[in-house]
Order: structure tokens, then sequence, then C-alpha cells
């Protein structure tokens, strides 16, 4: 059974907030809908096919005060994070992409040799095991269970919790000052931008240093990065609005740096008492300024761009199904869930899609309830076309398949502009 459920828009788990979450404006402006949508890491067991399935709005705004592009509609990160589906060492590129991080980090900032190093939402340890590599103390701080289970079977030590100041005060009285923290891909997951602050200054060590990664915006308005809006990202941030945020607790950026991940990010370094900024966070801010990332209209102009490039895609695909072809999907990623029920492509046009997450695998997509198999059914049975939902990979994953390429089977991109290749 692989129909779309009954859709209901929750009522409860989630708060509608009516400021902006770096700044405090009320002026807000809605600039793109998505429509109601389930929550993008909600995969479904079989079972769990014919319950009534929770959608929640899914509407982007721009702040006019501190140019924060930023959800409203937050839900509750028990309901998100408790128990995850995503598992960072089931994408093999991360680990180099961790290694070059580690290297950043430990070449340009000063770690004593029993400093210790805090990993924000660490995940299964990817990004600690890197550090630990090199003799270095680690201490990983994961919510989700299964996953902070995950650590600590590999080893790492884990504080299954979601940060807070109240959580830094607990990790500080036990572990004293971190020399490092960081947060790659969860700062964007925050709504109490302010409390994570105040945790940080109070964890780290005066002379240490905090690293985030986070989805460039600037990427996001360029490549129509549209699929990763949902609902654990509720900000997207450009370099102004964090340089804001982080100067109402007396810090600064240090340093920024663009890096391709996840479809082009930004390394952000954060001190608390800054003596000098590269050159790189005025290089950049400046490039924001050119592309206009302080006005609305850029915004509006991005909302009609994703609504045609959703019909260029439905389009391409309904064509190619016509033809009588197989398709399914690669990477059941969050993101393609956003592709996937803004597009409303469900089984009609893609058989399955294959996955390297075991917690995945067995289960259907939310909302479009498509089947999640293991990548062993894409090479032992490989379709004609496949829909790359983890576009973000795709050198990579180009590189990893050329034998289906070599024989005859084809990728789909669907950003920045579908194409078959
Ligand atoms: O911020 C977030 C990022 C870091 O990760 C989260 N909110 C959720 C998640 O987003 P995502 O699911 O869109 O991330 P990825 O990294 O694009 O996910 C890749 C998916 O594709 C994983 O489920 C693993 C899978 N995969 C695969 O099947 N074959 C990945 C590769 C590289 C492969 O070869
Ligand atoms: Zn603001």
């Amino acid at each position: 059974m692989t129909g779309i459920n009954k859709i209901e828009i929750a009522k409860d788990n989630f708060t509608h907030r009516t400021t902006c979450r770096v700044c405090g404006s009320e002026k807000l402006h809605k600039f793109l809908s998505l429509g109601p949508t389930p929550l993008a890491n909600s995969f479904l067991r079989e079972n769990q096919l014919e319950a009534v399935e929770p959608y929640y709005p899914l509407d982007v705004y721009f702040c006019s005060n501190c140019y924060l592009v930023q959800l409203l509609d937050v839900v509750s990160p028990e309901v998100l994070f408790k128990e995850y589906a995503y598992v960072t060492g089931a994408s093999k590129p991360m680990q180099a992409h961790f290694t070059g991080l580690v290297e950043d980090v430990i070449q340009n900032f000063k770690i004593s040799e029993d400093g210790l190093i805090v990993d924000i939402g660490s995940n299964d340890g990817t990004l600690l095991q890197c550090f630990s590599k090199l003799g270095l103390q680690t201490l990983g701080i994961e919510p989700a269970s299964n996953i902070a289970r995950l650590a600590e079977a590999k080893g790492f030590r884990t504080v299954n919790e979601f940060f807070s100041e109240k959580c830094a005060v607990k990790i500080h009285e036990e572990h004293g000052n971190a020399d490092v923290i960081l947060a790659t891909n969860v700062f964007a997951h925050t709504d109490d931008l302010e409390g994570f602050v105040r945790g940080i200054k109070y964890l780290l060590a005066d002379n240490g240093t905090f690293v985030i990664e986070v989805p460039y915006l600037l990427n996001l308005l360029n490549n129509l990065e549209f699929d990763t809006i949902y609902h654990e990202h509720l900000s997207y941030f450009a370099v102004y609005p964090l340089i804001y945020l982080f100067r109402k607790f007396n810090m600064e950026v240090v340093d920024v740096k663009q890096v391709p991940v996840h479809g082009g990010s930004i390394r952000v370094f954060v001190q608390k008492a800054a003596k000098q900024q590269s050159q790189r966070v005025t290089a950049l801010l400046l490039i924001e300024q050119e592309a206009k990332l302080d006005s609305l209209k850029t915004y509006t102009k991005f909302g009609e761009e994703v609504y045609s490039l959703k019909e260029k895609l439905v389009k391409l695909l309904k064509a190619l199904k016509n033809e009588g072809v197989r398709i399914t999907g690669y990477g059941a990623t969050a993101k393609g869930n956003t592709l996937l029920n803004y597009c409303k492509i469900g089984t009609d046009i893609l058989d399955y899609i294959s996955d390297t997450t075991p917690f995945k695998q067995g289960c259907y997509t939310p909302g479009m309830h498509i089947p999640v198999f293991p990548e062993e059914e894409f090479h032992e049975d490989p379709p004609d076309y496949s829909l790359l939902l983890a576009w973000n990979y795709a050198n990579e994953i180009l590189q990893k398949e050329r034998k289906y390429r070599q024989n005859g089977g084809k990728f789909i991109l669907p950003i920045p502009e579908p194409k078959v290749i």
C-alpha cells in the first residue's frame, strides 16, 4: 500500500513565532510557501502507512531588519530529533570533508594538549573520530537517542541531550572549558539562538574558537536549492545576520570560508575576544551586498523561479514515464522529501529510492510513501533513469556509479535546472 495518507495539518507540536530569531524585529515578509508538508526525516514503517500523517506549514520569511531568512513555524525539537534517521557515516564523502575541517581547525587555532573538543549535534561521531585520531579529548552532544547510542558503541563519549545554556553549565562542571566547540549542520536547526550562544560563551575557553558550518544562503538562491528548505532548517544563513547575532554577545566572527559541502556551505569561526578579523569576512559581506541579500525583491524572484523549476521537473519526469522507462530515486535525503512532496512525485513516477542508511531501508518516504531500498537493489536491477535526490554528492555518485552509466543508465539532476546526464 503506497497511496498518500489522509493529510491533516498538525494542531500540536508546533508554534508560530512572530519575531525574528536573530534581531527580534516584527518586520517579517513571507516570500515562499511550499505548502503543508510532512517532516522530512519522518520515514514511515509499513504499519504506519494507513495512519493520519501530520503536515506542517512550510513558509519562508525574510526579516527586513537583520536580513535573516527563516521559518517561523517551529516544530518541537523533540518531535524532530529525539529519534533521527540521518546518519552522517552513511555518506562516505562526509569523512573526507570532516578530515579537511579538522586540519583547518588545528592548523589555524590553538588547542592545548589536554584541551577539550566539543561537537554539538555529533551524530554517530564521524567528526569526533577525526579529532580523537589525533589524540585529542572529545565530547559529543547528540539529542537523538538512537544516534547517540551508535556513537557510544564506537567509543565516543556522548551526552544525549539538546545543547542549551543549562547543558553547557553541566558540561562545564564536569569537564571544564572547551578549546574548540563545533556545530556543523545544527546552528540552522536551532530556534533559541540566543540561549545557544549564551551556552557557547559559557563553555568556551577565553581564547577558544566556536566553529559553525551551515548551508550558505547565497548558494541556496543561486542554485535554486529550494529542497533544502524543511522544518529542521529554521534559518538560512548569510554572514551578515551571523555577525549581527554574535555582536549581541560581544563575540566576533573572525573568519569565514566557503566550503562545497551540502550544496555550498560557510564555515564560520567565532571568538570571544577577537583580535583581528580576516579579509574573507569583509569580502563575503561585499558579495552579499552585491547579491542584494538585503532586499525582499531578491527573495520574491527566487520564489517565482522555484515554481517554474517545479513545472519543468514534473514535465520532464512525466514525459519520460510516457516513454515507458523505469525511474528510481537515488538517496532518500531529507531535502528529497521536500522536493517529492512539493512536486507531488510519488510511486507513479519513482519505483523506489535507494539509500545506504540502514534506518531508512524498508521504510517509506514521508508524504509520498515511496519505498526505500538498500543500494544493492539499484545495482542488481538498475533502472533506466535515477532522480538524484542526493545532488549534493553528484560528483562522488557519478564516479561511484560509472558502471551504471556505461551500461546506459542515466541520472536526472533536479536543480538548478532539471537535466539528464
Ligand atoms: O542538516 C542536515 C543534513 C546535514 O543532513 C539534516 N537536517 C538532514 C540531512 O539532510 P539530507 O538527508 O538531505 O542529507 P544528505 O547528506 O544529502 O543525505 C544523503 C543521503 O543519501 C543519506 O541518506 C545517505 C544517502 N546516500 C546514498 O544512498 N548513497 C549518500 C551517498 C553519498 C551515496 O552514495
Ligand atoms: Zn531580524
